[in-house]
């Protein structure tokens, strides 16, 4: 067996005028517990280091940015990275990433993964992202990720770390079967996903009493479909007067939840997840290239 000790480490809501600082402190209280626990791995949500901003439309692009990172690890996320290399807890991080490519300035919402030395071994950059571009007055909140980020440019890749294969994805990701397939077909065992996920949509309110469900029922589908490990975790509470789902799971290659955060604030789940167990999976029913057929899939991404 190949065990790898995971962390699902949720964060209760956090405030528009919560400094950053204090923000990583709450960060590294997590990781502390991980580390007592015997965790090689925390997995934090999407944005982790903020409230969602994108709730709300900015007219100044500045107000906007003061959102962003600069830097991996910057001047308020070192105490991360040193928390990390000094109790050998590897993390995932979602963050908000601010970078100058060839003379022109990207914003990208990304996660990193960082191992037990405090080393980033490998970035996304979300390529679902939901909502809309221009301000909407009519929703009681707005979801403006089309507005404030660019789609991400790096693919679902895959990287060998913690004794296994992992791969990223963030939030809106999750709900797209093409995310964990693209990883799967590179043999993902671990797929770590961050998210923040009000109860209420305001174009289908109608989903309001199901985004439990959904929210289990595509990580479940993901992870037994492609025999993979699957942690998603999630921000939770009322955030500014949002309600976050949290519901933060862990879920084995069976597609059966296995460890489970029960709260609405900051919660560590846990879980030993034997990366042995995608074998049977991936060896079986899901033995992609015995039983794929993908000459009658060309629709998907033709159109
Ligand atoms: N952050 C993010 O991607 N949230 C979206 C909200 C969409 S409303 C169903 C999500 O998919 O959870």
């Amino acid at each position: 067996s190949r065990i790898v000790t995971v962390g699902a480490a949720q964060l209760g809501p956090i405030a528009l005028n919560e400094p950053r600082k204090d923000v990583v402190q709450r960060l590294i209280a997590l990781l502390e517990q991980g580390a007592a626990h015997g965790c090689d791995l925390v997995v934090f949500p999407e944005l982790a280091l903020t409230t969602f901003f994108p709730r709300w439309y900015f007219e100044q692009q500045e107000q906007v940015d003061a959102f962003f990172e600069r830097s991996m690890p910057g001047p308020d996320t070192q105490a991360l990275f040193d928390a990390a290399r000094r109790l050998k807890v590897g993390f995932y991080l979602g963050y908000a990433e601010l970078t100058e490519e060839k003379g022109r300035t990207r914003r990208f919402n990304t996660s990193i993964l960082v191992d037990q030395n405090a080393e980033i071994v490998s970035k996304y950059r979300k390529i679902h992202l939901p909502g809309h571009a221009e301000h909407e007055p009519w929703r009681r909140f707005q979801h403006l990720e089309k507005r404030y980020f660019e789609t991400g440019n790096l693919g679902f890749g895959v990287c060998r770390a913690f004794g296994g294969i992992v791969g990223m994805a963030i939030c809106n990701d999750r709900r797209w079967p093409e995310t964990y397939r693209v990883m799967g077909l590179q043999g993902v065992e671990m797929i770590l996903i961050g998210y923040n996920t009000p109860v209420h949509n305001p174009p289908a309110p109608e989903h309001d009493n199901l985004s439990h469900f959904h929210n289990e029922l595509v990580m479940q589908a993901g992870a037994y479909q492609n025999g993979t490990w699957v942690v998603g975790v999630g921000k939770a509470g009322r955030e500014e007067g949002v309600d976050q789902i949290g519901n933060s799971i862990i879920v084995a290659p069976s597609g059966e939840i296995v460890s489970a955060c029960s709260t609405l604030s900051d919660e560590l789940s846990i879980a030993r997840c034997d990366l042995d167990l995608t074998v049977s999976y991936k060896s079986s029913v899901f033995n992609f290239s015995k039983h794929r057929e993908p000459h009658a899939y060309g629709m998907i991404v033709e159109r």
